[in-house]
């Protein structure tokens, strides 16, 4: 009798009464081998997430992310010319032969709506490819971290671990600050969300310090220092810096495909 009770009980209890666990990993080898979360959020602020959120928003029909070259250009040829766009950088550049490189400036409707964008870049790309076995695997930047909190509060996982992109292998600046930000406003919305590892906190922290001016934190972060000496990434960084604009919530649903669901 009380094990039926019991049992009728957890039945009905709703998912959100379950906290959230928060982990933060500055790059995906961070993550220990033996670590299965529910969800993961990849965050690659300069400028791969964000180049996806605008891509969507702008009538996408799909990014497709790739670590390996060959393997995209072997995605691509098998796809409708008049319907697919080549897109990715190395160090910043646009790749040769590639149709866009990767800023989130340039996907415009004209250029990317009802296209799939087969899509490489030096970090970004590589952290997805490095988390696409979580059974709820997004993608967030600061235009669209509002939209990715109430996505993750509706979903409710029960530990989530945001994956920085980082910068080959090392710890980036602007991914820790859309981390923080992210974090804060999950433990806004749901009070009991357990902040869960120490990189988390000082994610959170970093936040904290830069909330009122994004934009000069990408800038004195060591790849938008890369990135200005490359010159003329001035639109590049209002976009990326933008907080909380757009609704889209890239969610991958198949190896490697987002999609706005
Ligand atoms: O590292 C990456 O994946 C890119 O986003 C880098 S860049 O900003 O396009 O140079």
């Amino acid at each position: 009798m009380e094990q039926t009770l019991a049992v009728s009980v957890l039945c009905r209890t709703p998912m959100s009464s379950v906290a959230m666990q928060i982990s933060y990993f500055h790059v995906p080898a961070e993550m220990p081998a033996d670590t299965s979360p529910d969800a993961a959020v990849v965050i690659d602020v300069l400028r791969a997430t964000t180049t996806i959120a605008w891509a969507l928003h702008h009538g996408a029909e799909a990014v497709q992310a790739f670590a390996d070259l060959e393997d995209l250009r072997a995605a691509a040829a098998a796809w409708p010319a008049d319907k697919r766009l080549l897109l990715g950088e190395r160090g910043g550049q646009t790749l040769p032969g590639f149709d866009l490189g990767n800023s989130p400036v340039a996907v415009v409707p004209d250029t990317v709506a009802g296209k799939r964008l087969f899509m490489s870049t030096t970090n970004g790309t590589r952290a997805l490819d490095r988390v696409r076995q979580v059974p709820l695997l997004l993608t967030a930047a600061l235009p669209n971290r509002e939209a990715v909190a109430q996505r993750l509060i509706a979903s409710n996982p029960g530990h989530l671990a945001i994956v920085g992109s980082g910068w080959e292998g090392a710890y980036s600046l602007e991914d820790s600050l859309a981390a923080g930000a992210l974090a804060a406003r999950l433990q806004e919305l749901a009070p009991s969300t357990v902040i869960a590892n120490d990189e988390a906190t000082a994610a959170m922290a970093l936040w904290q310090q830069w909330r009122d001016q994004p934009e000069a934190c990408l800038r004195a972060a060591s790849h938008g220092q890369r990135l200005i000496r490359l010159g003329d990434h001035d639109a590049d960084f209002r976009c990326c810096a933008g907080l909380d604009q757009l609704d889209v919530v890239p969610t991958q649903q198949g190896p490697g495909v987002l999609q706005a669901v």
